[in-house]
């Protein structure tokens, strides 16, 4: 089952439009799958996403960091922690630079889609499930690829 972070945080009702940037030094390739985790969950939620140019505001930041990078949760190297998402209304996500990250299912190699999948419903304001093929499910492995369950989408429906 879904759930929430403590004291429920989420965007304000009346924002249904996040708009989202690349920061710093990103890998091109990480745009289309990245792109295709955002279109899911527009499909599924009241919210529409789009990409705004690296030098513009946006509500979301994604960036690709290794170690220390500035925000109190240090990156680690190879395995361990694969990226990190804060919970409404921060909008950063960071990718461990670190990691061997692929484009679908490569043993070794994590999925950049799935793991933007999970990292954006917790923008959004989901915490972890209990339930297995939920994105929100807590153990993921390299070469899995994974997609939006009912249960992901009926807690950002009883959410918002
Ligand atoms: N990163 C953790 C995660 O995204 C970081 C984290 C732990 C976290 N608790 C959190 C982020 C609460 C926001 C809110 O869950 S991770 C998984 C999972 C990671 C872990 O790199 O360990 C997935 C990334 F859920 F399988 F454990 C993706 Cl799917
Ligand atoms: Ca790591
Ligand atoms: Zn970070
Ligand atoms: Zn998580």
């Amino acid at each position: 089952h879904y759930s929430f972070f403590q004291g429920n945080p989420r965007w304000p009702p009346s924002k249904t439009r996040l708009t989202y940037r690349f920061e710093a030094n990103y890998p091109t390739s990480a745009i289309p799958p990245v792109a295709r985790a955002f279109q899911k969950w527009d499909a599924a939620t009241r919210f529409s996403f789009a990409q705004v140019p690296t030098n513009q505001f946006s509500d979301l930041v994604i960036g690709f960091f290794r170690g220390n990078h500035g925000d109190g949760y240090p990156f680690d190297g190879r395995g361990g922690t694969l990226a990190h998402a804060f919970a409404p209304t921060d909008g950063r996500f960071h990718y461990d630079a670190d990691e061997s990250w692929s484009i679908g299912s490569v043993p070794g190699s994590f999925d950049l889609e799935t793991l933007a999948l999970h990292e954006i419903g917790h923008l959004l304001g989901l915490d972890h499930s209990s339930v297995s093929a939920a994105i929100m499910f807590p153990t993921f492995s390299d070469g899995e690829v994974k997609n939006l369950h009912p249960d992901d989408i009926e807690g950002i429906r009883v959410l918002y």
